[in-house]
């Protein structure tokens, strides 16, 4: 008798118990429904100096997602991923935590940068095209923006182990999009977490979206919060534009992972309503009326509703609000719209450690042009020939040629 024809199923042998669960999954399951807050009898008893301090950063949140947005229409920045839609996030993200904690935020995640401190048009800098961050990582304790997919997460889950092992109390909090769950370095940040009970908290922002390919073309896991369950870490799953719901879950995960109670895997549902970058036409994969439908889920006006409910916030407030936005945008403007000063013959710095010979040549022959233009631009009596006689000084660069030769660094 084959074993495919065994019919007595007392006849099995019983699997050692190494070969049952060793954690009971039940418990890592996220809710069906994602967690909300506003709206429901549980705002009421929130702390109103929190709800406020959340709405005010909404609102400045969002100028400033707009203000970026227009700056590179203007030029003045390379490429902005916005956030709008999905400030909430952002914003629980950038206040949930403690000065010594980390944060390691994707490309789309300036706001979160911001909100945790960091100088907007250093925050700006990658996006303005610089090679350099324009913040210090260390000081601020916020990792690089991180371009390339999910590979914030392993550097996140290394910082949280090398501090736990140095008994130093730091948490990481990484932040990756939906599609970024589908890269390795998501699985092996999860499964390291997992296993070293590091003190690291995962947010995914689902916001639909991996450029134009929807979640339901990205992944057949039952929410991306399911996910976690694989490697041992719980999966929550909440409402990304209820800043109240997105900070109470955050501030919890930080709260379990301060206390070793290993990781946790945040999975916000939200929408990018931009398009993926300015250089996308969202409007080539998905439909207006998607977009208009979760407008009506804006997570500015589910605040503001609660607040103006609770009776905690007027027409003053919401002026006073706007108000301050504003002043934001309009320095975030004047200071954007400054030339940083770029030296050209920085083209050259970091591409070999010893340049090459032809690199070199390269370098001398832009160093004699720039010089003969500083040379033209300084000499009298070229300038004071007519127009077209003169040989015209040549723009290297927004700093332009002889304006004051500064290293990169001057550029932060
Ligand atoms: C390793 C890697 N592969 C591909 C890309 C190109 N790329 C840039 S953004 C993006 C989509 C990412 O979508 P998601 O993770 O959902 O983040 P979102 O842009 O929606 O915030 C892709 C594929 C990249 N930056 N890095
Ligand atoms: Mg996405």
């Amino acid at each position: 008798m084959t074993v495919l024809q065994q019919t007595d199923a007392s006849a099995r042998p019983v699997p050692p118990p190494a070969w049952r669960p060793r954690t009971d999954p039940a418990p890592l399951l996220p809710d069906p429904e994602p967690f909300r807050v506003l709206g429901t009898p549980a705002a009421r008893e929130a702390d109103p100096a929190l709800l406020k301090r959340l709405y005010t950063a909404l609102v400045r949140g969002r100028r400033f997602n707009t203000q970026a947005t227009a700056l590179t229409r203007q030029g003045r920045l390379a490429v902005y991923p916005s956030s709008t839609g999905q400030e909430a996030c952002e914003i629980a993200a950038g206040q949930v935590l403690q000065e010594r904690d980390w944060l390691f935020p994707s490309y789309r995640d300036t706001l979160a940068v911001a909100a945790r401190g960091v100088d907007p048009v250093r925050a700006l800098t990658l996006l303005r095209g610089d090679r350099h961050t324009g913040y210090d990582p260390a000081e601020h304790r916020v990792a690089p923006l991180a371009t390339p997919l999910a590979t914030q997460l392993p550097h996140a889950v290394g910082l949280a182990h090398a501090a736990r092992l140095k008994g130093e109390d730091v948490v990481a909090l990484a932040l990756v999009g939906d599609g970024g769950t589908s890269e390795g370095d998501f699985h092996e940040a999860l499964n390291f977490a997992a296993l070293w009970r590091a003190p690291v908290v995962f947010l995914v922002q689902n916001n639909g979206f991996a450029i134009s390919v929807p979640l339901a073309k990205q992944s057949a896991a039952p929410t991306l919060a399911h996910k976690g369950v694989g490697y041992g870490i719980p999966g929550r799953l909440v409402d990304g534009n209820d800043a109240l719901a997105v900070h109470t879950v955050l501030a919890e995960a930080v709260r379990r992972a301060r206390a070793g109670g290993g990781p946790t895997l945040v999975e916000a549902v939200t929408y990018r309503v931009e398009a993926h970058t300015n250089a996308d036409d969202a409007s080539r994969y998905r439909a207006a009326e998607e977009v208009e439908a979760w407008r009506e889920h804006d997570p500015i006006a589910l605040m503001e509703r609660e607040l103006r409910a609770a009776g905690v916030l007027g027409d003053e407030d919401v002026a006073a609000a706007t108000a301050a936005a504003e002043e934001m945008a309009a320095e975030l403007r004047a200071r954007m719209n400054e030339d940083p000063p770029t030296d050209p013959m920085g083209l050259f710095d970091h591409v070999f450690a010893r340049p090459t010979p032809r690199l070199r040549e390269q370098a001398e022959q832009l160093r004699a042009e720039l010089d003969a233009e500083l040379g033209a631009e300084l000499d009298p009596e070229l300038e004071s020939e007519p127009a077209g006689q003169a040989e015209q000084p040549r723009q290297a660069g927004p700093a332009g040629a002889g304006r004051p030769r500064e290293t990169g660094e001057g550029n932060r």
